[in-house]
């Protein structure tokens, strides 16, 4: 018995590696995500000189292959401007399984704005060059 313990303990410890990955490995990516975030949030005050939440509409901003916020919630009606934030890279917004066209190719600094008439409930939207390869994606509940 006591031969095998020091064997248990290590099979127990790499059982408890094993389920402790994917935890961390998607905390960390939240984490990775806030700090782009936040550098997003720097980069729209540098090229607006405001807050994007000092902004009279929702802003979701575009950058590093990231939408931030990647979640947003609004009511039915409201305008939502997306707006590329980043130094090189063009994106677009697409609500792709609603059916609605993919807007166009948003150059760094530019935007677009979209009246939401989408159903209550949660959809999600996709950036065209990105979404497959890097996974750039957002979502946008709207309120019943
Ligand atoms: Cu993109």
């Amino acid at each position: 018995m006591r031969k095998l313990t020091p064997g248990i303990a290590f099979a127990g410890a790499l059982a408890l590696a094993f389920l402790l990955t994917p935890a961390l490995a998607q905390k960390d990516s939240e984490a990775e995500r806030e700090k782009i975030c936040a550098e997003a949030g720097e980069r729209y005050k540098e090229l607006f000189g405001k807050e994007a939440s000092g902004e009279a509409m929702p802003i979701v901003m575009m950058y590093r292959y990231h939408f931030c916020p990647g979640g947003l919630t609004v009511k039915p009606g409201v305008t939502v401007r997306w707006v590329n934030v980043d130094k090189r890279t063009s994106h677009s917004v697409w609500f792709r399984a609603d059916g609605k066209e993919e807007s166009v190719r948003l150059f760094p600094e530019e935007h677009v704005e979209m009246a939401i008439d989408l159903a209550p409930g949660e959809h999600e939207y996709l950036c065209g060059p990105h979404w497959e390869k890097e996974g750039m994606r957002g979502r946008l509940e709207v309120q019943p």
